[in-house]
Protein backbone atom coordinates (compact mmCIF):
# COMPACT_ATOMS: atom_id res chain seq x y z
CA UNK A 1 0.00 0.00 0.00
CA UNK A 2 1.25 3.56 -0.47
CA UNK A 3 -0.13 6.03 1.53
CA UNK A 4 -1.94 8.92 1.01
CA UNK A 5 0.10 11.73 -1.53
CA UNK A 6 1.87 9.18 -2.84
CA UNK A 7 1.94 8.00 -6.63
CA UNK A 8 2.86 4.88 -8.49
CA UNK A 9 2.92 5.59 -12.16
CA UNK A 10 0.36 3.26 -13.70
CA UNK A 11 2.60 2.64 -16.89
CA UNK A 12 6.01 3.25 -16.03
CA UNK A 13 5.95 2.01 -12.29
CA UNK A 14 7.95 5.46 -11.15
CA UNK A 15 6.89 6.30 -7.51
CA UNK A 16 6.65 10.15 -6.77
CA UNK A 17 4.79 12.39 -4.59
CA UNK A 18 4.63 15.76 -6.83
CA UNK A 19 1.39 17.41 -7.85
CA UNK A 20 2.82 17.17 -11.65
CA UNK A 21 1.29 18.91 -14.42
CA UNK A 22 1.54 18.16 -18.02
CA UNK A 23 0.81 20.58 -21.25
CA UNK A 24 1.65 18.42 -24.52
CA UNK A 25 1.19 20.88 -26.78
CA UNK A 26 3.18 23.58 -25.66
CA UNK A 27 5.71 20.93 -23.82
CA UNK A 28 5.69 22.63 -20.15
CA UNK A 29 5.22 20.95 -16.80
CA UNK A 30 4.60 22.33 -13.89
CA UNK A 31 4.40 21.40 -9.83
CA UNK A 32 1.32 22.65 -7.79
CA UNK A 33 2.00 22.86 -4.11
CA UNK A 34 0.11 24.74 -1.38
CA UNK A 35 2.30 26.97 0.93
CA UNK A 36 0.94 27.28 4.39
CA UNK A 37 2.62 30.39 4.90
CA UNK A 38 0.35 32.21 2.69
CA UNK A 39 -2.95 29.76 2.73
CA UNK A 40 -2.92 29.39 -1.04
CA UNK A 41 -1.99 26.99 -3.94
CA UNK A 42 1.34 27.98 -6.16
CA UNK A 43 1.99 26.45 -9.56
CA UNK A 44 5.82 26.25 -10.51
CA UNK A 45 7.73 25.84 -13.69
CA UNK A 46 9.19 22.12 -13.57
CA UNK A 47 11.09 20.80 -15.71
CA UNK A 48 11.93 16.94 -14.14
CA UNK A 49 15.54 16.43 -16.27
CA UNK A 50 16.56 19.88 -16.44
CA UNK A 51 17.20 21.73 -13.02
CA UNK A 52 18.62 24.88 -14.46
CA UNK A 53 15.04 25.76 -16.70
CA UNK A 54 13.58 25.07 -13.78
CA UNK A 55 15.25 27.49 -11.93
CA UNK A 56 15.28 29.77 -15.19
CA UNK A 57 12.07 28.73 -16.85
CA UNK A 58 11.88 32.54 -19.59
CA UNK A 59 8.10 32.38 -17.96
CA UNK A 60 5.39 32.42 -14.72
CA UNK A 61 2.32 30.91 -14.39
CA UNK A 62 -0.35 31.72 -12.35
CA UNK A 63 -3.60 29.63 -11.66
CA UNK A 64 -6.45 31.19 -13.10
CA UNK A 65 -9.05 29.56 -10.76
CA UNK A 66 -8.70 28.53 -7.26
CA UNK A 67 -8.24 25.12 -6.00
CA UNK A 68 -11.67 23.16 -4.93
CA UNK A 69 -11.06 21.28 -1.56
CA UNK A 70 -12.97 18.06 -2.61
CA UNK A 71 -9.64 17.96 -5.19
CA UNK A 72 -7.84 17.45 -1.78
CA UNK A 73 -4.66 19.43 -3.10
CA UNK A 74 -4.19 16.99 -6.81
CA UNK A 75 -7.04 18.14 -9.10
CA UNK A 76 -7.23 16.29 -12.50
CA UNK A 77 -6.70 19.24 -14.49
CA UNK A 78 -5.79 22.89 -13.87
CA UNK A 79 -5.90 26.11 -16.25
CA UNK A 80 -3.01 28.34 -16.10
CA UNK A 81 -1.80 31.64 -17.46
CA UNK A 82 1.58 31.39 -18.64
CA UNK A 83 3.59 34.97 -18.66
CA UNK A 84 6.65 35.39 -20.43
CA UNK A 85 9.22 37.00 -18.61
CA UNK A 86 9.39 40.72 -19.60
CA UNK A 87 5.95 40.77 -21.18
CA UNK A 88 2.41 41.48 -20.16
CA UNK A 89 0.74 39.14 -22.59
CA UNK A 90 -0.83 36.33 -20.61
CA UNK A 91 -1.68 32.94 -22.74
CA UNK A 92 -4.79 30.42 -21.18
CA UNK A 93 -3.13 26.96 -20.81
CA UNK A 94 -5.04 23.64 -19.38
CA UNK A 95 -2.57 21.39 -17.87
CA UNK A 96 -3.54 17.74 -16.49
CA UNK A 97 -2.07 15.95 -13.75
CA UNK A 98 1.00 13.73 -15.31
CA UNK A 99 3.69 11.46 -14.19
CA UNK A 100 6.96 13.04 -14.29
CA UNK A 101 8.79 10.58 -15.68
CA UNK A 102 6.86 9.74 -18.87
CA UNK A 103 5.04 12.66 -19.52
CA UNK A 104 6.32 12.54 -22.94
CA UNK A 105 4.03 9.51 -23.80
CA UNK A 106 1.44 11.23 -22.30
CA UNK A 107 0.91 9.57 -19.38
CA UNK A 108 -2.14 11.52 -18.10
CA UNK A 109 -3.19 9.83 -14.45
CA UNK A 110 -7.18 9.17 -13.63
CA UNK A 111 -9.05 11.37 -11.52
CA UNK A 112 -8.87 11.81 -7.69
CA UNK A 113 -5.21 9.55 -8.22
CA UNK A 114 -2.90 9.73 -5.11
CA UNK A 115 -5.42 11.36 -3.08
CA UNK A 116 -5.92 8.07 -1.14
CA UNK A 117 -3.98 5.52 0.34
CA UNK A 118 -3.14 3.34 -2.73
CA UNK A 119 -3.47 -0.63 -3.54
CA UNK A 120 -1.71 -2.44 -6.07
CA UNK A 121 -3.27 -5.45 -7.62
CA UNK A 122 -1.32 -7.15 -10.88
CA UNK A 123 -3.01 -9.40 -13.27
CA UNK A 124 -0.38 -11.85 -14.67
CA UNK A 125 -1.67 -14.70 -17.35
CA UNK A 126 -0.53 -15.75 -20.87
CA UNK A 127 -2.26 -13.95 -23.96
CA UNK A 128 -5.94 -14.03 -24.45
CA UNK A 129 -6.52 -15.82 -21.22
CA UNK A 130 -9.44 -12.59 -20.56
CA UNK A 131 -7.56 -10.19 -18.17
CA UNK A 132 -8.21 -7.18 -20.29
CA UNK A 133 -12.13 -7.94 -20.74
CA UNK A 134 -12.28 -8.69 -16.82
CA UNK A 135 -10.64 -5.42 -15.94
CA UNK A 136 -13.59 -3.69 -18.29
CA UNK A 137 -15.97 -5.79 -16.77
CA UNK A 138 -15.25 -4.73 -13.19
CA UNK A 139 -15.48 -0.99 -14.27
CA UNK A 140 -19.04 -1.34 -16.09
CA UNK A 141 -21.40 1.07 -13.77
CA UNK A 142 -24.31 -1.55 -14.17
CA UNK A 143 -22.46 -4.75 -12.90
CA UNK A 144 -21.22 -2.34 -10.09
CA UNK A 145 -24.70 -1.22 -9.19
CA UNK A 146 -25.71 -4.86 -7.70
CA UNK A 147 -23.23 -4.28 -5.12
CA UNK A 148 -25.38 -1.37 -3.77
CA UNK A 149 -28.41 -3.06 -4.51
CA UNK A 150 -26.89 -5.83 -2.34
CA UNK A 151 -26.95 -3.28 0.83
CA UNK A 152 -23.18 -2.48 0.99
CA UNK A 153 -21.95 0.41 2.49
CA UNK A 154 -19.03 0.91 0.81
CA UNK A 155 -18.77 2.04 -3.48
CA UNK A 156 -16.45 0.95 -6.04
CA UNK A 157 -16.02 4.24 -8.17
CA UNK A 158 -14.06 3.48 -11.48
CA UNK A 159 -12.09 6.31 -13.41
CA UNK A 160 -13.91 4.91 -16.26
CA UNK A 161 -15.23 2.57 -18.08
CA UNK A 162 -14.09 1.45 -21.84
CA UNK A 163 -17.25 0.96 -22.62
CA UNK A 164 -20.15 -2.39 -24.05
CA UNK A 165 -19.08 -3.10 -27.91
CA UNK A 166 -16.00 -2.75 -27.73
CA UNK A 167 -13.32 -4.78 -30.14
CA UNK A 168 -11.14 -7.28 -28.39
CA UNK A 169 -7.85 -6.48 -29.13
CA UNK A 170 -4.30 -8.00 -27.46
CA UNK A 171 -2.47 -5.82 -25.20
CA UNK A 172 0.74 -4.56 -26.19
CA UNK A 173 4.33 -4.99 -24.89
CA UNK A 174 4.83 -1.44 -22.90
CA UNK A 175 1.49 -0.57 -22.88
CA UNK A 176 -0.83 0.16 -19.69
CA UNK A 177 -3.46 -2.32 -21.54
CA UNK A 178 -6.85 -1.44 -19.83
CA UNK A 179 -5.58 -0.84 -16.62
CA UNK A 180 -8.36 0.18 -14.09
CA UNK A 181 -8.29 2.80 -11.07
CA UNK A 182 -11.30 2.49 -8.77
CA UNK A 183 -12.01 4.91 -5.66
CA UNK A 184 -13.53 3.08 -2.59
CA UNK A 185 -16.00 5.76 -1.47
CA UNK A 186 -18.63 5.17 1.68
CA UNK A 187 -21.97 6.08 1.70
CA UNK A 188 -21.46 9.59 1.90
CA UNK A 189 -19.06 9.68 -1.32
CA UNK A 190 -15.95 10.08 0.97
CA UNK A 191 -12.93 8.39 -0.31
CA UNK A 192 -10.97 5.64 1.61
CA UNK A 193 -8.87 4.07 -0.70
CA UNK A 194 -7.76 3.62 -4.48
CA UNK A 195 -7.16 0.45 -6.20
CA UNK A 196 -5.13 0.28 -8.89
CA UNK A 197 -5.88 -2.61 -11.45
CA UNK A 198 -2.44 -3.15 -13.33
CA UNK A 199 -3.19 -4.98 -16.73
CA UNK A 200 -0.45 -6.29 -18.48
CA UNK A 201 0.42 -8.33 -21.79
CA UNK A 202 0.08 -12.26 -21.75
CA UNK A 203 2.91 -12.35 -23.71
CA UNK A 204 5.38 -11.20 -21.03
CA UNK A 205 4.32 -14.04 -19.13
CA UNK A 206 4.70 -16.98 -21.18
CA UNK A 207 6.60 -16.96 -24.93
CA UNK A 208 4.29 -17.70 -27.98
CA UNK A 209 4.50 -21.55 -28.52
CA UNK A 210 6.78 -21.11 -31.87
CA UNK A 211 9.10 -18.17 -30.37
CA UNK A 212 12.37 -19.34 -31.81
CA UNK A 213 14.01 -18.78 -27.82
CA UNK A 214 11.31 -20.32 -26.33
CA UNK A 215 13.65 -22.47 -24.42
CA UNK A 216 16.31 -19.88 -23.24
CA UNK A 217 13.92 -16.90 -22.97
CA UNK A 218 15.36 -14.11 -20.40
CA UNK A 219 12.03 -13.37 -18.70
CA UNK A 220 13.86 -11.07 -16.70
CA UNK A 221 15.05 -8.32 -19.18
CA UNK A 222 12.29 -9.54 -21.44
CA UNK A 223 9.58 -7.62 -19.26
CA UNK A 224 10.68 -4.28 -18.42
CA UNK A 225 7.40 -3.32 -17.69
CA UNK A 226 6.96 -6.11 -14.88
CA UNK A 227 10.06 -5.45 -13.69
CA UNK A 228 9.19 -1.58 -12.94
CA UNK A 229 6.36 -2.71 -11.39
CA UNK A 230 7.00 -4.67 -9.36
CA UNK A 231 10.50 -3.43 -8.01
CA UNK A 232 10.36 -2.46 -4.47
CA UNK A 233 11.65 0.84 -2.77
CA UNK A 234 11.56 2.33 0.42
CA UNK A 235 8.33 3.47 -0.23
CA UNK A 236 6.45 0.86 -2.65
CA UNK A 237 6.70 -2.86 -1.64
CA UNK A 238 5.05 -4.60 -4.71
CA UNK A 239 2.10 -4.82 -5.25
CA UNK A 240 -0.28 -5.73 -2.71
CA UNK A 241 -2.02 -8.30 -3.93
CA UNK A 242 -1.43 -11.20 -7.37
CA UNK A 243 -4.10 -12.09 -9.70
CA UNK A 244 -3.21 -15.12 -12.14
CA UNK A 245 -5.77 -15.32 -14.93
CA UNK A 246 -6.80 -17.64 -17.16
CA UNK A 247 -9.17 -18.91 -19.35
CA UNK A 248 -11.76 -22.20 -18.47
CA UNK A 249 -11.55 -23.74 -21.81
CA UNK A 250 -7.77 -24.93 -22.92
CA UNK A 251 -6.37 -24.84 -26.36
CA UNK A 252 -4.32 -27.38 -26.50
CA UNK A 253 -1.11 -28.53 -24.36
CA UNK A 254 -2.16 -25.27 -22.12
CA UNK A 255 -1.18 -27.32 -18.88
CA UNK A 256 2.29 -26.69 -18.88
CA UNK A 257 1.88 -23.29 -19.86
CA UNK A 258 -0.26 -21.92 -17.26
CA UNK A 259 2.51 -23.53 -14.61
CA UNK A 260 5.21 -21.49 -16.53
CA UNK A 261 3.34 -18.71 -16.10
CA UNK A 262 2.75 -19.26 -12.81
CA UNK A 263 7.05 -20.12 -12.62
CA UNK A 264 7.32 -16.66 -14.23
CA UNK A 265 5.37 -14.75 -11.75
CA UNK A 266 7.54 -16.48 -9.10
CA UNK A 267 10.62 -15.08 -10.46
CA UNK A 268 9.67 -11.81 -11.40
CA UNK A 269 7.56 -10.72 -8.28
CA UNK A 270 8.22 -11.65 -4.57
CA UNK A 271 4.82 -13.55 -3.86
CA UNK A 272 6.12 -14.08 -0.34
CA UNK A 273 3.00 -12.97 1.71
CA UNK A 274 1.10 -11.39 -0.18
CA UNK A 275 -2.35 -12.48 -1.84
CA UNK A 276 -2.76 -14.60 -4.84
CA UNK A 277 -6.06 -15.11 -6.49
CA UNK A 278 -6.83 -17.44 -9.57
CA UNK A 279 -9.50 -16.38 -12.04
CA UNK A 280 -10.59 -18.53 -14.41
CA UNK A 281 -12.77 -16.78 -17.17
CA UNK A 282 -15.20 -18.10 -20.23
CA UNK A 283 -16.86 -19.39 -17.37
CA UNK A 284 -20.20 -19.60 -20.20
CA UNK A 285 -17.77 -21.76 -22.65
CA UNK A 286 -17.18 -23.95 -20.13
CA UNK A 287 -20.59 -24.55 -18.42
CA UNK A 288 -21.69 -25.09 -22.18
CA UNK A 289 -19.13 -27.79 -22.13
CA UNK A 290 -20.51 -29.58 -19.22
CA UNK A 291 -17.30 -31.87 -18.17
CA UNK A 292 -17.98 -34.90 -16.33
CA UNK A 293 -16.27 -34.35 -12.52
CA UNK A 294 -12.69 -35.52 -12.43
CA UNK A 295 -12.87 -38.37 -9.21
CA UNK A 296 -16.32 -39.72 -10.77
CA UNK A 297 -14.80 -42.95 -12.52
CA UNK A 298 -18.41 -43.67 -14.82
CA UNK A 299 -17.81 -40.16 -16.27
CA UNK A 300 -21.33 -39.33 -16.19
CA UNK A 301 -21.81 -36.98 -13.41
CA UNK A 302 -21.28 -33.00 -14.50
CA UNK A 303 -18.55 -31.28 -12.44
CA UNK A 304 -21.10 -28.19 -14.05
CA UNK A 305 -23.66 -27.58 -16.63
CA UNK A 306 -25.15 -24.68 -18.21
CA UNK A 307 -27.19 -23.69 -15.45
CA UNK A 308 -24.95 -23.47 -12.44
CA UNK A 309 -24.05 -20.19 -12.28
CA UNK A 310 -26.86 -17.56 -13.22
CA UNK A 311 -26.15 -14.57 -15.44
CA UNK A 312 -26.24 -11.44 -13.19
CA UNK A 313 -26.75 -12.91 -9.85
CA UNK A 314 -27.03 -10.43 -6.61
CA UNK A 315 -24.25 -9.73 -3.98
CA UNK A 316 -26.30 -10.80 -0.75
CA UNK A 317 -24.13 -12.49 1.53
CA UNK A 318 -26.27 -15.36 1.80
CA UNK A 319 -25.32 -15.11 -2.56
CA UNK A 320 -21.96 -14.36 -2.51
CA UNK A 321 -20.78 -16.81 0.12
CA UNK A 322 -22.05 -20.15 -0.89
CA UNK A 323 -21.24 -18.82 -4.90
CA UNK A 324 -17.57 -18.51 -3.66
CA UNK A 325 -16.76 -21.42 -2.56
CA UNK A 326 -18.53 -23.67 -5.49
CA UNK A 327 -16.26 -21.78 -7.82
CA UNK A 328 -12.93 -22.70 -5.80
CA UNK A 329 -14.38 -26.27 -5.54
CA UNK A 330 -14.86 -26.34 -9.58
CA UNK A 331 -11.96 -24.51 -10.13
CA UNK A 332 -9.77 -26.49 -8.14
CA UNK A 333 -11.09 -29.80 -9.19
CA UNK A 334 -10.44 -28.42 -13.08
CA UNK A 335 -7.43 -26.57 -13.60
CA UNK A 336 -3.64 -27.57 -12.64
CA UNK A 337 -2.33 -24.22 -11.16
CA UNK A 338 -5.83 -24.39 -8.99
CA UNK A 339 -4.72 -27.79 -7.39
CA UNK A 340 -1.52 -26.84 -6.97
CA UNK A 341 -2.29 -24.00 -5.41
CA UNK A 342 -4.99 -25.32 -3.36
CA UNK A 343 -4.74 -25.01 0.90
CA UNK A 344 -2.36 -22.08 0.50
CA UNK A 345 -2.76 -19.25 2.84
CA UNK A 346 -4.44 -16.50 1.46
CA UNK A 347 -5.08 -18.52 -2.68
CA UNK A 348 -8.43 -18.66 -3.67
CA UNK A 349 -10.36 -19.53 -7.15
CA UNK A 350 -12.73 -17.79 -9.34
CA UNK A 351 -14.58 -18.95 -12.32
CA UNK A 352 -16.10 -16.03 -14.42
CA UNK A 353 -17.31 -14.76 -17.33
CA UNK A 354 -16.75 -11.09 -18.50
CA UNK A 355 -18.61 -10.98 -21.41
CA UNK A 356 -19.63 -12.81 -24.64
CA UNK A 357 -18.12 -11.90 -28.32
CA UNK A 358 -20.56 -10.78 -30.94
CA UNK A 359 -17.77 -11.24 -34.10
CA UNK A 360 -14.95 -9.42 -32.09
CA UNK A 361 -17.25 -6.63 -30.30
CA UNK A 362 -17.38 -7.32 -27.12
CA UNK A 363 -20.60 -7.36 -25.30
CA UNK A 364 -20.51 -7.38 -21.21
CA UNK A 365 -24.52 -7.11 -20.45
CA UNK A 366 -24.78 -10.29 -18.90
CA UNK A 367 -21.31 -11.58 -16.80
CA UNK A 368 -21.27 -13.88 -14.55
CA UNK A 369 -19.11 -14.00 -10.72
CA UNK A 370 -17.86 -10.86 -12.23
CA UNK A 371 -17.10 -9.24 -8.98
CA UNK A 372 -16.43 -11.96 -6.95
CA UNK A 373 -12.28 -11.42 -7.36
CA UNK A 374 -13.03 -7.76 -6.49
CA UNK A 375 -14.51 -7.78 -3.14
CA UNK A 376 -12.66 -11.24 -2.09
CA UNK A 377 -9.07 -8.57 -3.06
CA UNK A 378 -10.31 -6.04 -1.15
CA UNK A 379 -11.99 -8.29 1.76
CA UNK A 380 -8.94 -9.62 1.75
CA UNK A 381 -6.56 -6.40 1.73
CA UNK A 382 -8.73 -4.70 4.44
CA UNK A 383 -10.63 -2.51 2.37
CA UNK A 384 -13.86 -4.05 2.04
CA UNK A 385 -15.19 -5.55 5.24
CA UNK A 386 -17.34 -8.40 4.83
CA UNK A 387 -17.99 -11.26 7.29
N1 LIG B 1 -17.07 -15.99 -23.94
C1 LIG B 1 -16.17 -15.31 -23.23
N2 LIG B 1 -15.19 -14.61 -23.84
C2 LIG B 1 -14.30 -13.95 -23.07
C3 LIG B 1 -14.36 -13.94 -21.65
N3 LIG B 1 -13.33 -13.19 -21.18
C4 LIG B 1 -12.65 -12.75 -22.25
N4 LIG B 1 -13.22 -13.20 -23.40
C5 LIG B 1 -12.73 -12.99 -24.76
O1 LIG B 1 -11.45 -13.62 -24.87
C6 LIG B 1 -10.59 -12.86 -25.72
C7 LIG B 1 -9.28 -12.52 -25.02
O2 LIG B 1 -9.56 -11.64 -23.93
P1 LIG B 1 -8.56 -10.48 -23.48
O3 LIG B 1 -9.21 -9.83 -22.32
O4 LIG B 1 -8.17 -9.62 -24.61
O5 LIG B 1 -7.29 -11.34 -23.03
P2 LIG B 1 -5.94 -10.80 -22.35
O6 LIG B 1 -5.62 -11.74 -21.23
O7 LIG B 1 -6.05 -9.37 -22.02
O8 LIG B 1 -4.89 -11.05 -23.54
P3 LIG B 1 -3.50 -10.24 -23.85
O9 LIG B 1 -3.84 -8.79 -23.80
O10 LIG B 1 -3.12 -10.70 -25.22
O11 LIG B 1 -2.52 -10.64 -22.81
C8 LIG B 1 -11.39 -11.65 -26.13
O12 LIG B 1 -11.97 -11.88 -27.39
C9 LIG B 1 -12.46 -11.55 -25.07
O13 LIG B 1 -13.63 -10.90 -25.51
C10 LIG B 1 -15.42 -14.68 -21.04
O14 LIG B 1 -15.53 -14.74 -19.80
N5 LIG B 1 -16.29 -15.35 -21.85
MG1 LIG C 1 -5.03 -7.77 -22.60
ZN1 LIG D 1 5.21 7.18 -15.74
Amino acid sequence: MLKAGTCICPRCGKIFRMAYYYNAPAAIGARLSYSRQTGSYRVDPYFPDDPERTANPGFRLHLTASISKEDHGVPHSITVERQMDGSSVREEIKMLHSCPECRLRNTVLPRNYGIYPLYVIALAGLTSAGKSAWLTAISNAVNLSRLNEAGYSLRFDPAEFSGNNIKAEPTVPGSMGKTTYMVVRDREGRGKAGILLRDFSGELFAPPEDAPDRGTYDWQSYSSDWATFTAKGSEYQGPDLFFIVDSAVKSENHSDQEMSAYNTLRMNADLAGRPLGLILTHADKLMEAHPAHPKDPTGTVPLIDRKTFAVNAGYRMRQLVPRMALQNYIVVQHHHLARYLDGSKNCRAFLVKSCENIGNVQNFDNPVNVLDPLIWALNTLGIFPIE
